[in-house]
């Protein structure tokens, strides 16, 4: 874990996303998520991973959500790292925090991740079970 890598609540590994892919899940198809290939590693709990900065409400609202959950995450501060910085936007093709992963998928930011719980389509990605 880099120095400005910060593991969340019941955070479990440090695994940072990798090749860069303009795939997002966005507000356009929610219900089916495009998955982004970041790294080999398979896990049947997917990590989530946050690019965040240090004044952001939606990137404390995010992680307020998934403490909510129960769930953990890593954070990633592009803001004390512009190598992350330019990373998340090459993954993304956004430059706006959060940015959120959930293993290999790019979920998008809050909005994204909020819709698509509502969808429900964030707990069977968070549990793995998204083929
Ligand atoms: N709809 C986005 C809004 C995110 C947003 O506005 N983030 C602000 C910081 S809290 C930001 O990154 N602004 C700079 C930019 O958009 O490039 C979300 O839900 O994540």
């Amino acid at each position: 874990m880099g120095p400005y890598t910060l593991a969340g609540h019941g955070d479990g590994g440090s695994t940072a996303p990798g090749r860069p892919s303009s795939r997002s899940i966005g507000r356009r198809a929610i219900t089916a998520p495009r998955r982004t290939v970041l790294s080999d590693n398979a896990t049947t709990t997917p990590q989530v991973v946050i690019y965040t900065t240090a004044i952001c409400p939606y990137c404390v609202a995010a992680k307020n959500f998934l403490k909510s959950k129960g769930h953990g995450w890593t954070e990633v501060r592009i803001d004390l790292d512009p190598a992350e910085r330019e990373k998340m936007m090459a993954l993304t093709r956004r430059t706006s925090v959060p940015q959120i992963f959930v293993g290999d998928t790019h979920v998008g930011g809050y909005d994204d991740m909020i819709a698509l719980h509502r969808a429900g389509g964030l707990d069977p990605l968070l549990a793995g079970s998204v083929a």
